[in-house]
């Protein structure tokens, strides 16, 4: 019988992470893994961020999602490059998934590359793709205390998107409660409030995100 170590797995992934990394430095393009639960807003997000981006930035995406292609889809309706990536299965991406989907994407024609991985807030933290960022998005009726119950995966993000903040006021929802346990999870994060489908504190993430790709 062979038996393969979850631990030797996780080193071969960070290894395919590097090579994804570096590939992704020599082409001048900034990477940001967005993670968050099913339904959080991960793609209405993008959507909000595309819409407010207009000319100053040429993005792309990576969907990652158990089966279909609606995500890719709905960013392919905004004329973004986009490869959509099916797990079969599988709760999060590894860096392995994220550098066949490169080698479907132009490079050369893309500056700040999102990767929306499988909604889970478990899995997904253990894995680097070799991504640049990385940001969790909350949304308001998922309830504040998930940063003390899934610990790792807001400490390993930069920052904290809390989405649906137009329905702050019909749910419980303290921003401040969840804002002050990723504080203390990852102390330099940022923390956005935005409301995705009402565009509200889309443009702070927005210059946020064109200043990393200028970094690049
Ligand atoms: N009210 C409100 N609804 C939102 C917002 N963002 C996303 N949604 C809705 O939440 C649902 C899930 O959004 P989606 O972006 O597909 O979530 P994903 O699974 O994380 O990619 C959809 O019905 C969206 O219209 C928001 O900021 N405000
Ligand atoms: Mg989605």
């Amino acid at each position: 019988m062979r038996i393969v170590a979850a631990k030797k797995l996780l080193k071969a992934n960070d290894l395919l992470a590097a090579e994804n990394r570096a590939k992704l430095a020599a082409a001048g393009v900034a990477c940001v893994n967005v993670l968050g639960s099913p339904g959080a807003g991960k793609t209405t997000l993008l959507e909000a961020l595309f819409a407010a981006f207009g000319p100053r930035t040429r993005p792309a995406v990576i969907e990652g999602d158990i089966a279909g292609a609606l995500d890719a889809e709905r960013i392919e309706r905004l004329g973004v490059p986009v490869v959509q990536i099916n797990t079969d299965g599988a709760c999060h991406l590894d860096a392995g998934m994220v550098a066949a989907a490169l080698g479907d994407l132009d490079l050369q024609a893309i500056d700040l590359l999102f990767i929306e991985n499988v909604g889970n807030l478990v899995c997904t933290a253990g894995f680097d793709l070799g991504e640049q960022l990385r940001i969790v998005v909350l949304s308001t009726v998922e309830g504040d205390d998930k940063a003390v119950k899934y610990p790792a995966i807001f400490q390993g993000s930069d920052a904290l998107v809390i989405t649906k903040c137009d329905l702050l006021g019909h749910t419980n929802f303290d921003p401040a409660r969840v804002a002050a346990d990723f504080r203390r999870l990852a102390p330099d994060g940022r923390v956005f409030q935005v409301g995705a489908t009402t565009g509200d504190g889309i443009p702070a993430m927005v210059e946020w995100l064109l200043a990393i790709r200028e970094d690049r």
